[in-house]
């Protein structure tokens, strides 16, 4: 049986390329980069060159900090409990500025922060699945310390105005973090071309290992550290480099890059493909179809049938799909996109997420095209409310 993989958005399979650079860091140069004998400095020249494409990947300069850390869910949770430190408690500013879709390594930390007293506003998103920046506008208030908007939504693709929130947000000297797991490799990410002063990203999104992450700090931007201990990464986040991971994340972020045209072309004619045809299925709705969407995703309620029913079939044909964001995939809540959209508890039950990546070929799609309808006509012959 053939197998596709479409859950790209919960993560990506490892480029070849990318184990090839790493490999030798685990058994033959694996000093600890901080040690004085060769084993520890034969790390650096490879240490260096990975930095280096993680820079140029997000244009930052060189003197901004790019920290590895080991995911995104540690750079959102970082920005947000160190501004905590820094603004809550030191400054007395006591409010954040966030989506009601963002990813729960951002909502769940907002929630972790209310307990403690914080106030955090939740921006809507309107039937577009796109946040209005004027309701950013009128919930900036004077003890506004940060903004967190992520780039792209990992349910829907829809992309968010982050040039327009960065301005408004210089505007009122109010500090940006963006999310932006869901931008790189589908889109050109640009930290010169937005005003913003923190960053989040994790290779395994864009074909590099799992486990390791970033967060990009703008020059002279203060956090405080949450891993303190032996002064790795200039002080701000300590503990021994993993190497070969650093090695493959740099490596992983060029071919990002590299790719981008591919994506950008190939990838969203083939997600078109995907998504037209599933439309002619009938009863189809795709999430922020109108909307400015980054070129690999679908977020898709198909009335009548429950989204869970649906990845049953398409699974028993050898394709992995998701109901939406992975780690939400367990409970069986309605699609949280779905809801804050509006759609009614029946309709976000329906949802189903389909996300590419450059290693899907036409003939996967030709494929699941064909599984989808024969999962349709299936599963609506004995859905009871269809
Ligand atoms: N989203 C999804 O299925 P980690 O797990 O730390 O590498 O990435 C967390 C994360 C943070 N922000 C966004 C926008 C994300 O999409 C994710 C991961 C996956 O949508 C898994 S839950």
């Amino acid at each position: 049986m053939r197998e596709v993989y479409l859950d790209n958005n919960a993560t990506t399979m490892v480029d070849r390329e990318v184990m090839e650079v790493m490999e030798d860091y685990f058994c033959k140069y694996y000093g600890n980069p901080n040690s004085l004998h060769d084993f520890g400095t034969k790390t650096h020249k490879p240490l260096r060159k990975a930095f280096d494409q993680l820079y140029a990947g997000i244009n930052a300069r060189e003197e901004d900090d790019i920290i590895i850390t080991s995911c995104a869910t540690e750079s959102n949770n970082w920005v947000l409990k160190g501004i905590y430190f820094d603004e809550v408690l030191k400054n007395g500013k006591n409010h954040i500025i966030t989506t009601q879709v963002e990813h729960p390594a951002i909502s769940s930390t907002c929630a972790f922060l209310e307990d403690l007293g914080v106030e955090v506003t939740y921006l809507p998103v309107n039937d577009k699945a796109n946040i209005d920046v004027n309701s950013l506008r009128e919930a900036i208030r004077p003890n506004t310390a940060l903004v967190s908007i992520m780039w792209a939504n990992n349910e829907t693709g829809v992309i968010f105005p982050i040039k327009e929130i960065g301005e408004i947000c210089k505007e009122r000297g109010i500090l940006f973090h963006t999310d932006a797991v869901q931008a790189i490799g589908k889109l050109k990410v640009d930290v010169q071309d937005i005003n913003v002063d923190f960053l989040s990203f994790s290779a395994h999104k864009f074909h590099g290992p799992k486990g390791i992450g970033g967060l990009y700090i703008k020059k002279g931007v203060e956090l405080t550290p949450l891993f303190h201990g032996g002064e790795h990464m200039h002080g701000r986040r300590s503990g021994t480099l993993n190497v070969p991971y650093i090695i493959g994340m740099g490596k992983a972020m060029e071919l990002a890059n590299n790719y981008l045209d591919y994506e950008e072309n190939k990838i969203r004619e083939l997600r078109d493909r995907l998504e037209n045809e599933l439309i002619k299925m009938g009863d189809v709705m795709v999430i922020g179809k109108d909307t400015q969407r980054v070129p690999n995703t679908i977020l898709a309620s198909i009335r009548g049938i429950e989204g869970e029913a649906m990845l049953w079939d398409l699974n028993k044909a050898g394709i992995g799909a998701s109901t939406g964001s992975a780690c939400a995939s367990e409970d069986l809540e309605a699609n949280p996109v779905m809801s804050a959209i509006g759609a009614d508890k029946e309709l976000a039950h329906t949802a189903v997420r389909l996300s590419l990546s450059r290693f899907t070929t036409s003939e996967d799609i030709d494929y699941t095209i064909n599984a989808l309808d024969k999962a349709i006509k299936r599963l609506r012959s004995i859905s009871s409310s269809y």
